[in-house]
């Protein structure tokens, strides 16, 4: 019986399997270890002996010598493997495994991702809590789990945010609620739950640490499971690896020069907390969200309702200007404004911009203002609510009554701010200017203002204003509002579901139908009249531009986020570049073999509206930018090309950390920008080159021989998941930086893996990782479950039953071949009988089977 909780109760080997297993294991690690004294994944490109550097082309030596080139996304190192990895891996394996059959010379090359923050945030946690609870955080006392506050002053940064699974909630073998999620609030908990033990975890408290104890984990679990891995080429990322900084480096450069980096000011989910926008994994809540971009249009006070007046008095100065900053997206509308709406239980604050204007709004709107250029500079952006204060604070209610001039409007001697309930304070300004020509909203909401006057406590005559045709639409007249609200029969204000539907068809037949009838741009298509109408009010500073996230996101610090315009580095993918983006397309339907068609069609669509990119930040491990070293390259931009790395990195040093030159002697101060392109065969090989680098042309011919041999890579493999990151992107700079014949032959994306036909998850014990696979079924077994395990995108299930089933049929056929090899009755000489043809016949075909099914 398979139990959930936990995947060690489940399909229990009995003492006749285990030791069925465990004879299968040794007869593994005997191999494993020849395989690996024998060095036979350790694989090069011809040497010059096999083949004169110059001799062929790389067509031709490849025809000579043919090879295979495989890859998946280096792991990040922020734990160990699990089952998922180890599918994508297997997917390389077998591949490399299948060339290496048919006499290629496979490459299967890894090497260690620690890019980004993750690793950093949760070492800075550690230092906290070594702070609070001492080296062996042996001051913690279980009680004050749920006692001490959430808050606990550590630096302010994200966890765990490459690994989408939250392992904050882990079901430890170890917890004494075995079995049962834990929610773990402290990063060395999170530790012991990992399984490290309580001595060690200060170590990791420098985030370096991880970069030594992570790397052999995970060679040692790949190496255990067979993997045809050349080790030589290991290295990690960051500059913890001199080598290959200088790499990033370069390619940084390079597409700088070709203007694929830029900078520029662009609207960013930011967390004010950490200081830094907060990308996707860098969220706890509000994945996918992006900034919504209003007009604010500025409506300035004529005359304050009773209330305000009172309040203000002596607060702010006679003559100051101040506005109610309704948030819109339909600004080709203004003309037809004839009120202006607040919710009447939000409180809003009035908001000091300079000493002479001061701007209504909610808290929060005025809070994303402040990272748009209002209130602060971007040099000195608050960190917390409290360092802005509004001047006055009151409930929408105080301000009915209140006369403000709209802009544009017709009715130029001013128009009224009215009470509406449906207003949301978590949405825009918290103000809304009322257009009900053209909003079906407004108009069921001053239809009822009018008839209920005295129930809202207005004067009727405020919200019975004249109502002018502003646009002409196909479908719905020219007055679209008042059409739809009357021909669906929308009765109240609070027919939430049908006014929602209404505004959509307002809305999309008036852009894409509609005509301007009145104002400067009249006669003109919506389509066209929307952007000028803006710019003209943003221009006579009647308006300006804000923006807000488009729901809630909350980053891995617990703050709210907020859209900040920021000045970036970026990576100009996308409609901004449109040759690149074109070429990147075609090469996609018209090159790329994708496998399947989902994936094609997957490709199509991001790469459709996939936008610029930040490709810099400030917090975290990475290569600094070369021209502006406050920042660090993010992890999704420096892993991108680096399978060209792969070609030399055995040649330029000898361990991860680059720390030992490899076998051309080169050091890392040698790698400069020209040496890159000489070895990707971007610039010729120049004496003055070979003077400047001290690189010998021996060295320089060695490592473009790997270059050119290994070029392109035959297929990249990877969850679905990352294709409309990591893969778009690698295609993107690849197409950039190389010229056509070195660009990625294949991709290779895989659904997600199941566990017994159950979703993964740390949080249910549904969960195995590759070492305790390899453990619990040995490599073989677990191979064959991998293989078994599925082939298309669908999701793929590892089925540890299947594993048990391999373990007994392998043993089986082993004792059966030790039987029949010792049989003395055996008979010898030709094996030319029909048996033996029919044998050899079998044989045969089951192998053009399985080439076939592997090459198509
Ligand atoms: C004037 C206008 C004229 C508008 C028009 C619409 C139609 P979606 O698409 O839902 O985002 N709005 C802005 N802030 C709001 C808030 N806090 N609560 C409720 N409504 C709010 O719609 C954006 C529109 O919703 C904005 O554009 C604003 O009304 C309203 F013919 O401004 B509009």
């Amino acid at each position: 019986m398979f139990v959930q909780s936990s995947p060690f109760k489940g399909f229990l080997l009995t003492p006749c399997q285990t030791k069925n297993r465990d004879t299968l294991i040794a007869i593994e690690k005997k191999y494993q270890a020849k395989w690996k004294a024998d060095r036979i994944f350790e694989v090069d490109a011809p040497t010059d002996a096999e083949v004169p550097y110059d001799s062929s082309t790389p067509d031709e030596l490849r025809k000579k010598h043919p090879k295979y080139f495989g890859t998946f996304a280096y792991p990040y190192m922020n734990g160990t493997l699990h089952a998922g990895h180890s599918f994508t891996a297997s997917k390389v394996e077998f591949t490399a495994g299948f060339a290496r059959m048919v006499g290629k010379r496979a490459l299967f090359p890894l090497g260690f991702h620690c890019t980004g923050m993750p690793i950093k945030a949760c070492a800075d946690k550690l230092v906290e809590d070594v702070r609070r609870f001492g080296k062996n955080f042996e001051g913690y006392q279980e009680e004050e789990v749920d006692d001490a506050p959430v808050e606990n002053g550590a630096p302010v940064a994200p966890v765990q945010g490459q690994v989408k699974d939250d392992i904050t909630k882990f079901s430890s073998k170890k917890s004494k609620a075995a079995g049962k999620a834990v929610k773990l609030k402290y990063q060395f908990q999170i530790m012991l739950a990992l399984g490290i033990a309580r001595e060690e975890i200060h170590k990791f408290a420098d985030a370096s640490y991880w970069l030594e104890y992570f790397p052999p984990l995970c060679e040692n679990d790949l190496t255990g499971f067979g993997a045809r891995i050349d080790w030589r080429r290991k290295f990690v990322t960051t500059d913890a690896n001199p080598y290959y900084d200088a790499f990033v480096r370069w390619q940084m450069n390079r597409l700088k020069e070709l203007n694929k980096i830029m900078y520029g000011n662009r609207y960013t989910i930011y967390s004010p907390k950490d200081g830094q926008p907060c990308m996707d994994h860098d969220r706890t809540e509000g994945e996918g969200i992006g900034p919504t971009e209003y007009t604010a249009l500025k409506l300035q006070v004529k005359e304050w309702a009773l209330e305000v007046a009172e309040e203000v008095e002596g607060k702010i100065p006679k003559d100051a200007k101040v506005y109610f900053v309704p948030a819109t997206l339909r600004p080709e509308t203004m003309y037809g404004q004839t009120c202006c709406f607040v919710g009447p239980k939000i409180r809003y604050g009035i908001f000091k911009v300079s000493e002479s204007e001061y701007y209504i709004a909610t808290k929060r709107a005025a809070w994303n203002m402040a990272f748009q250029g209002e209130f602060y500079d971007v040099e000195h952006f608050p960190r917390d609510q409290s360092e802005l204060q509004p001047v006055v604070e009151l409930p929408g209610s105080a301000f009915v009554g209140t006369l403000v001039n709209a802009p544009l409007s017709f009715h130029t001697e001013g128009v009224r701010i009215l009470p509406m309930d449906s207003v949301l304070a978590t949405k825009g300004t918290g103000v809304v200017t009322c257009v009900p020509s053209d909003s079906p909203d407004d108009y069921a909401t001053i239809r009822d203002l009018a008839k209920k006057a005295d129930f809202y406590g207005i004067k009727k005559e405020w919200a019975e204003v004249e109502i002018v045709p502003l646009i002409e639409t196909p479908s719905y007249g020219n007055l679209a509002a008042k059409h739809l609200v009357e021909t669906m029969k929308i009765n109240s204000p609070k027919d939430a579901a049908q006014l929602a539907q209404a505004k959509d068809l307002a809305y999309s037949e008036g852009f894409y139908k509609g005509k301007m009838l009145v104002g400067e741009f009249k006669g003109q298509p919506v389509q066209e009249a929307k952007d000028k109408v803006r710019l003209s009010l943003i221009n006579s500073g009647d308006a300006f531009p804000f923006a807000d996230p488009s729901g809630k996101v909350v980053s891995r610090s617990a703050d709210e986020c907020v859209v900040a315009y920021l000045g970036q580095w970026f990576l100009n993918y996308g409609e901004n570049d449109k040759v690149w983006q074109q070429t990147v397309i075609d090469y996609v339907n018209n090159g790329l073999n994708c496998y399947t068609q989902e994936t094609t069609n997957q490709f199509n669509a991001n790469l459709a509206w996939l936008d610029r990119w930040a490709c810099a930040r400030t917090y975290g491990l990475g290569t600094k930018l070369p021209w502006d070293k406050k920042f660090l390259v993010e992890s999704l931009s420096d892993s991108t090309i680096y399978m060209s790395y792969y070609t030399v990195s055995h040649l330029l040093h000898s361990d991860i950390f680059g720390s030992k030159p490899g076998k051309l002697n080169i050091k890392p101060e040698q790698m400069s920008d020209e040496v890159w392109d000489c070895i990707f065969h971007k610039t010729e090989m120049s004496e003055n080159l070979i003077n400047a680098s001290g690189i010998s042309r021996e060295s320089f011919q060695t490592m473009r021989r790997e270059f050119d041999y290994w070029y392109p890579l035959d297929m990249r493999v990877s969850g679905k998941d990352l294709v409309p990151n990591h893969l778009t992107f690698m295609l993107y700079i690849h197409l950039a930086l190389f010229p056509r014949q070195y660009w990625p032959r294949s991709v290779r994306s895989n659904g997600h893996l199941l566990l017994n036909g159950a979703k993964m998850s740390k949080s249910t014990g549904n969960f195995l990782t590759l070492s305790e696979a390899v453990k619990k079924f040995g490599a073989d077994a677990t191979r064959i479950a991998l293989a078994d395990a599925g082939d298309g995108i669908e999701d793929a299930n590892f089925e540890e039953k299947g594993a048990n089933g391999a373990i007994m049929r392998m043993h089986t056929l082993k004792e059966w071949i030790e039987e029949v090899v010792q049989d003395s009755i055996l008979r010898i000489g030709p094996a030319d009988a029909l048996w033996d043809k029919l044998f050899d016949d079998e044989m045969t075909t089951l192998v053009h089977e399985a080439r076939q099914h592997y090459e198509e």
